[in-house]
């Protein structure tokens, strides 16, 4: 690949003749006028992260000779987030989108047509053109176990804001006013945070969802229940949310008492209860988005659920699909052909990946890219409106697939794993961790999305190759060593009980090829107390394979 077309690889149309506009000077000044609405300055939409010691984009009240011209026009052909972004030969760039987050897509461009020559500065005449893969494109905190914390949620909105993304959707099953105390409100001191979390959304162009979980014993025949469930709704609208999510995962949907008497089935009882929501927020909020979780969520196959559902909900109200499996190890073109028929409306993947609360996977860290998925999901015909994360509790771990992820819901067609998680890997940490990262996330991979153990460490475990397997433990533990070393507060945090694993691993190691019995016990209850445990667990796997559970193990009595 040539390197503009390399240098502009995150875009599906690049035109260029390689020409250039040349500018006698360190630092250009871009005068901007904005036509998307009325008195747009460029304060208003311009991200203030994005700035330049080569440009310096200035207002209409500008009294000097601007270098070049950019003017923001809006175009509603275009596509929410898409945009149309020309440099003319006049100096002049035009950005045309459909909305405001199309506009910062398209204003991140301008660090890349704009380069420093020998004796100035020069701009690059090109047009480009964009439109997301999907529209809808985050992640939902939807996972069991505690609950990020608000400095987490923050940095999940600038994060996401950052690449491209533009959906957060709060939904931590543990938080107790979500689920289980659904009837209580919020104390003013949690309701702050929701303030503080949508107000910083805006900001960040993030659309803030609040996901309400009341399933679990809600009559839905009581009048009092909704009006209970309206109010706790209302507290989130007054806080600054207009977007929410009822969440019937995970709850048992078995009629009861009254509602067994007026409803033939729970799908109508369900449909019922999303009716009501949908009415009063349509009271409530002029635009507002609402998305639903079915109980059947993770079907691979028609059910009398799915299809009263979809029938007696009110048209356009997206539902939720985890894929054909909750943890679903891939989602390929024919799983959609055949769901996207059965939902018959807009659904948006609840993707369960890197999430770790499934049974004991909380001791387990998931660090792979994002895979399996069918480029094909963004097909308008599916109506996939998007999809959506469940990361794993350690947000700052989580990033490494999101990171990939985020790639694929810009540009699914043209999303290159291996290329994308060599990039992300090499982005997140300075060079000098990349090979410690490289060697410790490929011995924590996604159990669900890719095999653990590569073939040759399985070979060593089943002919007993010490040396191989000691080998392996050395390096993991010399790149944990390293990572170690890294200034990131919330990485160590994240990181730091799988480092510790990462030792008492090879002394358990020690014990298992030399020790005696008693170190050998010693060593395997210091193991089997840990929280966290590698993936690729290979002491513990090659006590598995040859049998050695017995406390009483030495590694020649199996020969
Ligand atoms: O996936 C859904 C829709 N619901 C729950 C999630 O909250 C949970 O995080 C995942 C993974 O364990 N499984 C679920 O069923």
């Amino acid at each position: 690949m040539g390197k503009l077309a390399q240098k502009f690889s995150a875009y599906q149309e690049f035109y260029t003749k390689g020409e250039y506009l040349f500018f006698q000077k360190t630092k250009i000044t871009i005068l901007f006028s904005g036509k998307f609405f009325r008195f747009e300055s460029f304060q208003d939409v311009f991200n203030e992260h994005l700035s330049s010691p080569l440009f310096e984009l200035v207002g209409t009240d500008y009294l000097g000779q601007p270098d070049m011209t950019l003017s923001h026009e809006f175009d509603r052909n275009l596509k929410p987030d898409s945009f149309y972004f020309t440099v003319s030969k006049k100096k002049h760039i035009t950005i045309k989108t459909n909305n405001l987050r199309g506009f910062r897509y398209a204003s991140e461009a301008l660090p890349l047509i704009i380069e420093k020559t020998t004796n100035g500065t020069a701009c690059l005449i090109v047009s480009l053109a964009h439109e997301p893969s999907f529209q809808v494109r985050g992640v939902i905190e939807g996972f069991y176990g505690t609950p990020w914390k608000q400095s987490d949620r923050l940095d999940v909105l600038h994060y996401l804001g950052n690449n491209r993304m533009n959906t957060y959707m709060y939904a931590p099953k543990d938080d107790q006013y979500l689920r289980k105390l659904w009837r209580t409100l919020y104390p003013d001191s949690e309701l702050i945070k929701f303030e503080q979390l949508a107000k910083t959304a805006e900001k960040e162009m993030i659309d803030f969802y609040y996901m309400i979980s009341p399933g679990n014993d809600i009559d839905y025949t009581q009048i009092k229940d909704s009006n209970v469930l309206n109010a706790k709704l209302k507290q989130l609208v007054d806080s600054g949310i207009r977007h929410f999510g009822l969440l019937l995962d995970d709850i048992d949907y078995s009629l009861k008492g009254n509602a067994k008497k007026k409803f033939s089935s729970a799908a109508s009882a369900h449909a019922y209860l999303i009716t009501q929501v949908d009415t009063f927020l349509k009271n409530e909020l002029e635009d507002y988005r609402l998305v639903v979780c079915p109980t059947e969520y993770d079907n691979s196959y028609d059910s009398a659920y799915l299809e009263i559902l979809s029938k007696k909900m009110p048209i356009g109200i997206p539902l939720f699909w985890t894929g054909p499996a909750t943890l679903a190890s891939q989602i390929t073109t024919d799983d959609i052909e055949k769901m996207a028929r059965i939902y018959n409306r807009p659904m948006i993947i609840w993707d369960n990946i890197p999430v770790n609360d499934y049974q004991k996977d909380y001791e387990l860290l998931f660090l792979s890219p994002y895979e399996n998925r069918s480029p094909l999901l963004s097909q308008s015909k599916y109506n996939v409106l998007g999809i959506v994360s469940n990361p794993m509790a350690q947000w700052e771990l989580s990033k490494l697939t999101i990171q990939t992820m985020s790639q694929f819901l810009w540009d699914s067609s043209s999303y290159k794993l291996t290329d994308s998680w060599n990039k992300t890997l090499a982005a997140y940490l300075p060079s000098d961790y990349l090979n410690a990262l490289k060697l410790f996330t490929a011995f924590n991979p996604n159990k669900y999305t890719r095999a653990v153990l590569t073939f040759e460490q399985k070979q060593a475990i089943g002919n007993k190759d010490i040396p191989f397997i000691t080998a392996q433990l050395e390096q993991l533990l010399k790149a944990s060593r390293k990572l170690a070393e890294v200034k990131n507060d919330d990485f160590q945090s994240n990181i730091g009980p799988w480092l510790k694993r990462v030792e008492q691993d090879l002394t358990y190691w020690d014990s298992i090829k030399e020790g005696t019995k008693e170190e050998i016990k010693k060593a395997q209850l210091v193991v089997n107390n840990s929280q966290a445990r590698i993936g690729t667990d290979l002491p513990a796997e090659f006590v598995k394979y040859w049998n050695l559970i017995d406390e009483t193990i030495v590694l020649e009595k199996n020969e």
